[in-house]
């Protein structure tokens, strides 16, 4: 029988047409590897140029929002002053029509190119809180999970939240596909961005 719980049934989105960041902490790195190396692979099955994945590191999960932002942001500044990627970005944006919600995107892939300069469509958070003797998860899950929302809705890019707050190693290592039968919760994120990168225009 499926199971309850996850996403639900996964659609295929085309993501050729996409720019994605990912920014992930390094506290827990093993299992931060797996997790970002999942995301990636979901990005890449959905044609997600390699070149067009930027991965960015910064020390724990706390300093994620900051990074998000500054990530976007600059990526927004390098759009306009590139030229070339800035109306690329303005013709992306024209191209989706509210009827493409759920389709794949219509754009043909090679008008994005291999290595694009557009402001990012969405990016992936990663970070892995393992609680310990100390209120740090608690403080550090509360502030890492609003200062993401806060971003996204600010800023109007998709972050996708891609940070586990786990009660034991052994949980963390199961949620990033690290034993038998264990499923790799950054495949999932990875799929999100695509969809929400697709889907983000057009929603009247
Ligand atoms: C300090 C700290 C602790 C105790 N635990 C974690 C953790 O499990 N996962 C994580 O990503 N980061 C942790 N950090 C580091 C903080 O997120 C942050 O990097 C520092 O407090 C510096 O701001």
């Amino acid at each position: 029988m499926a199971s309850l719980k996850g996403p639900g049934e996964a659609k295929a989105y085309d993501g050729s047409n996409l720019r994605i960041g990912i920014v992930h902490a390094r506290w827990n790195s093993a299992i931060i590897d797996a997790l970002v190396s999942g995301a990636k692979q979901s990005l890449a099955a959905a044609g997600v140029k390699e070149d067009n994945i930027v991965v960015q590191s910064v020390p724990g999960s706390y300093e994620l929002p900051f990074a998000v932002q500054r990530m976007y942001t600059a990526s927004q500044i390098q759009s306009t002053s590139s030229g070339s990627g800035g109306a690329l970005a303005t013709d992306l944006l024209s191209s989706t029509s509210a009827t493409d919600l759920t389709a794949s995107s219509t754009k043909p892939a090679s008008a994005v190119p291999a290595s694009s300069t557009a402001p990012f469509d969405a990016i992936i958070a990663v970070g892995v809180l393992i609680k310990g003797e100390t209120m740090h998860f608690e403080y550090i899950a509360e502030a890492a999970s609003q200062g993401l929302m806060r971003v996204q809705l600010d800023q109007g890019v998709p972050v996708v939240f891609g940070l586990l707050t786990a009660l034991s190693d052994e949980q963390a290592k199961v949620r990033a596909g690290l034993g038998d039968g264990a499923h790799n919760h950054g495949e999932d994120w990875g799929r999100a961005a695509v969809e929400l990168g697709v889907k983000k225009v057009g929603w009247a």
